[in-house]
């Protein structure tokens, strides 16, 4: 798993409405609205955040706290409307002050793991799961529905392996590409026989990206989507960071793409933890 650097998140907290707005132009839905989708929430509307604390605990385990991180996913917790403190303390302090506090829920994350725990119920929502079920939403909202649909999947790792069963669930047919060919045949033997959905493995990326316009980036690949690959009708939710794009595939798809490196995995997070 990619660890996330500052320069990556330090615009995350004055940047949310404005992601509100582009999520919308792009999805039909604003964050709460695809995390509410994610979480199996029905009415969005009747849940009211705000009777909810959020305590975000800083953690110094492995290469330590990261500048701008806690902000970013208080920032996230607030926009949706939690009532949220970053605690004073990191680690097991920070988790003592977060139940004298009476948070019901906390947020953390070291360098493999990314999860919010819901302190009353026991409820834990992992950053890999919700993050592939979010950009699963958001991406059958742009495409108008993905059932019967083929959608290349790139990325066999742990974020792809959930995106894979999300996707199934939706009813698309899937292409699985992964630099690493067992993890390829692998996923697509589990997608066929787990899931009972058409998949497909063994395609050069370039000719799987010309011939299938639905994508779902879960590789942490830099610039292994050039704009020869790729045209107008190209739609991809990209939860992998950094991005998968160069800058002239990302002028051609800008439109048509979604990419966050923590606002849609913390919002779906925060609402799984609460169902
Ligand atoms: O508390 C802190 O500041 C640090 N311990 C945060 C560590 C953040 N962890 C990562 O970047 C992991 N790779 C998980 C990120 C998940 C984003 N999809």
């Amino acid at each position: 798993m990619t660890r996330l650097i500052s320069e990556q998140i330090r615009s995350i907290p004055e940047a949310l409405n404005y992601y509100d707005d582009e999520l919308k132009t792009k999805t039909g839905f604003n964050l709460k609205e695809i995390a509410a989708v994610a979480a199996g929430i029905k009415d969005e509307q009747q849940l009211d955040t705000k009777l909810y604390k959020v305590a975000v605990i800083p953690v110094t385990a492995g290469l330590g706290t990261i500048e701008g991180f806690s902000e970013a996913i208080w920032a996230i917790a607030g926009h949706l409307g939690f009532s949220a403190f970053i605690t004073s303390s990191s680690d097991v302090s920070g988790l003592v002050e977060a139940y004298e506090r009476k948070a019901d829920l906390a947020l953390l994350a070291d360098d493999n793991k990314y999860v919010a725990i819901n302190l009353i119920t026991r409820h834990v929502a992992e950053n890999d799961q919700a993050t592939a079920s979010g950009y699963c939403a958001a991406l059958a909202n742009m495409a108008g529905g993905l059932n019967g649909k083929e959608v290349l999947l790139i990325g066999a790792g742990p974020l792809g392996r959930a995106a894979a069963r999300f996707l199934a669930k939706t009813g698309a047919e899937l292409i699985i590409y992964d630099l690493d060919k067992k993890r390829e045949i692998l996923l697509a033997e589990t997608v066929r026989t787990m899931y009972g959905v058409k998949a497909i493995e063994g395609l050069a990326l370039g000719e799987a990206l010309k011939r299938y316009p639905l994508i779902f980036d879960a590789s942490p690949g830099e610039n292994i989507i050039r704009a020869a690959m790729i045209n107008d009708e190209t739609m991809i939710a990209a939860p992998g960071i950094p991005l998968g794009l160069d800058s002239e595939a990302l002028a051609v798809a800008s439109d048509r793409l979604i990419h966050d490196p923590l606002q849609i995995g913390t919002a779906v997070m925060l609402l799984t933890a609460l169902t």
